[in-house]
């Protein structure tokens, strides 16, 4: 169970954050809306929840997930592989080290981006993408293993992050959709197959066994629920236009 999240209120200059979805600039008034109904969705579930103020200077500042690990025996900083997004972490140090005794942390030429990894139980599964290197894969698994859990690395070939297509809902349950259907890793758990015209929708998030789910993906939904979960659907298009999902607004420890 999870008990806390750190979220980041949305910029005015998320407007230039990094896109390849084609689907134009976010509406920052209705991202500020969405985010809000995201934390309420969040505190429903349980958790309390740490509201970082905006920061203008990082445009993507808004997806915390992917700046930092943070598990039940260890928080780590990772090393973005986005140029433009290597400056969100140190702000981000500051706050985990208020949950943290100690803090580990990525070192270039290894770059993670945290959106990458997948945590099953004791076992955390690592994209290799076009934002996390080997060496950083390196790293994270060394870090992870120091503290008694196990790593594996994931190769990627479709998706931007390794949750983009993959989401894991507990009890062996794991939505999936795209190259995922078919990797031979996560053919032992009960894949919930996403259709790939709702393939946004696989980044939904177990919280507390309630499923936070983006709006306006009905057969996703109802893949869940027909698996017994409660669902708790979060309209968050404008991060869908900046390949944003609802695992990446949070981190949830
Ligand atoms: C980026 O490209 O870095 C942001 N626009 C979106 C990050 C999404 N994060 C995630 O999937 N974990």
């Amino acid at each position: 169970m999870f008990t806390k999240a750190i979220v980041r209120t949305p910029c005015r200059s998320m407007v230039n954050g990094l896109s390849s979805s084609n689907l134009g600039p976010p509406d920052y008034a209705k991202a500020l809306l969405q985010h809000a109904d995201y934390i309420e969705a969040l505190q429903e579930c349980g958790l309390q929840v740490t509201v970082l103020p905006a920061d203008e200077k990082f445009p993507d500042s808004t997806f915390v997930e992917d700046v930092a690990l943070l598990t039940p025996r260890c928080a780590v900083l990772t090393n973005p592989g986005a140029q433009t997004r290597k400056g969100e972490t140190r702000p981000m140090l500051k706050t985990i080290r208020e949950f943290y005794p100690s803090v580990e942390i990525i070192e270039a030429p290894g770059t993670v981006e945290a959106g990458d990894i997948m945590m099953v139980g004791d076992h955390y599964y690592v994209g290799l993408s076009e934002r996390t290197n080997r060496q950083g894969a390196e790293q994270i698994i060394a870090i992870l293993e120091n503290h008694g859990f196990t790593g594996s690395m994931v190769e990627l070939n479709e998706v931007l992050h390794l949750k983009t297509g993959l989401g894991y809902l507990e009890n062996n349950n794991l939505l999936a959709c795209g190259e995922f259907l078919s990797k031979p890793e996560f053919k032992k758990y009960h894949l919930l197959k996403v259709d790939r015209k709702e393939a946004y929708a696989a980044n939904s998030v177990w919280v507390n066994d309630t499923v936070l789910v983006p709006a306006g993906f009905p057969k996703t939904r109802a893949l869940i629920e027909s698996a017994g979960y409660k669902v708790r659907p979060v309209d968050v298009s404008e991060f869908r236009k900046l390949d944003g999902g609802l695992s990446c607004l949070s981190l949830r420890f």
